[in-house]
């Protein structure tokens, strides 16, 4: 069951493109608008960290400055590491699974620049690589800690991104435009989720009724919660999955399917005071929940989950 992953040591087979700097594009910014509720879920796009084309879930993350990707291997399990590039420290805890920004089904990445609170984004290549990164607009610093994909919240095919800012603690959605930028920021509520900032992110469609889900560690009571998509960008109250969780906390990040049963599926680490951490996998149930967890990973040695 248990592996050894020695994450931090792998050998740095086939290093890929950098994403560095950046050529220019726009972006809708951080300002919030008011949520249109209007219901009509149809398909989902789901929320996939699928970085190589095989359907399949990957687990990104940062080492410090290192960008790795651990491709998931179809049964629940994780390839061994592989670099992907130096320069990444920045972006360490903002980096963000969306899913498919651009419509060639690949899954893509985003993150803010932490020294300059730009939004970046780097174009999943299909093989388990990344494009160059494009500079999308600036003025995130507020969502620095607290950018995760959402996965398709909206029902149109691409992916959206959530967080919570710093500045008043309400959560915010941007919903992809599919030409790999953003809407204007939506804002969808402001009450309690400050408890959520840097825990949460896109489960997929949890509860089998066709809508992307968010799920989150309260870092108030340590419980995970489950917020149901309405299909139209917005999501309801929090559903209590469960208590215990506060030492995943920060670390939370929802792959899209890891096992190919087409349930979006859950992995976090839970770190050591050393800095150290276990990876665990939790595979969704079908009817809102998730089965029991199972460690995937040893010796994650002070990783950033893409969230
Ligand atoms: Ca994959
Ligand atoms: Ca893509
Ligand atoms: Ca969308
Ligand atoms: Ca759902």
């Amino acid at each position: 069951m248990r592996r050894w992953i020695a994450a931090f040591a792998v050998a740095a087979a086939g290093a890929v493109t950098l994403a560095g700097s950046p050529a220019q594009a726009t972006i809708a910014d951080t300002e919030a608008a008011s949520l249109a509720e209007s219901p009509a879920p149809t398909t989902i796009a789901d929320k996939r960290n699928d970085f190589d084309s095989d359907g399949i879930g990957d687990v990104i993350g940062v080492n410090y400055d290192t960008l790795y990707i651990w491709k998931g291997d179809g049964s629940g399990d994780i390839q061994s590491g592989v670099t992907l590039g130096a320069g990444w420290l920045p972006y360490r805890e903002s980096l963000s699974t969306p899913g498919d920004l651009n419509s060639d089904g690949d899954g893509d990445l985003v993150g803010i620049n932490y020294d300059n609170g730009c939004l970046y984004r780097w174009y999943g290549d299909g093989s388990g690589g990344i494009g160059s990164g494009v500079q999308l607009g600036c003025g995130w610093s507020p969502f620095s800690f607290s950018l995760a994909g959402a996965g398709d919240l909206n029902n149109d095919g691409d992916g959206d991104l959530v967080g919570t800012s710093d500045s008043n603690g309400c959560l915010y959605r941007w919903s992809g435009n599919g030409n790999g930028g953003f809407e204007t920021a939506v804002q969808l509520g402001c009450s309690g989720w400050d408890n959520y900032r840097g825990n949460l992110t896109g489960a997929g469609d949890l509860n089998g009724d066709g809508n992307a889900d968010l799920v989150g560690i309260n870092s108030s009571n340590g419980c995970l919660y489950r917020f149901n998509g309405n299909g139209s960008g917005g999501i309801s109250s929090g559903v209590q999955l469960g208590c215990g969780w506060a030492a995943y906390a920060r670390s939370l990040s929802g792959l899209g399917d890891f096992n190919g049963d087409g349930r979006g599926d859950l992995v976090a680490i839970q770190y050591y005071a050393d800095g150290n951490g276990d990876l665990y996998r939790w595979h969704g149930n079908g009817t809102g929940g998730y089965n029991s967890p199972a460690a995937i990973g040893s010796s994650f040695w002070n990783i950033d989950l893409a969230q």
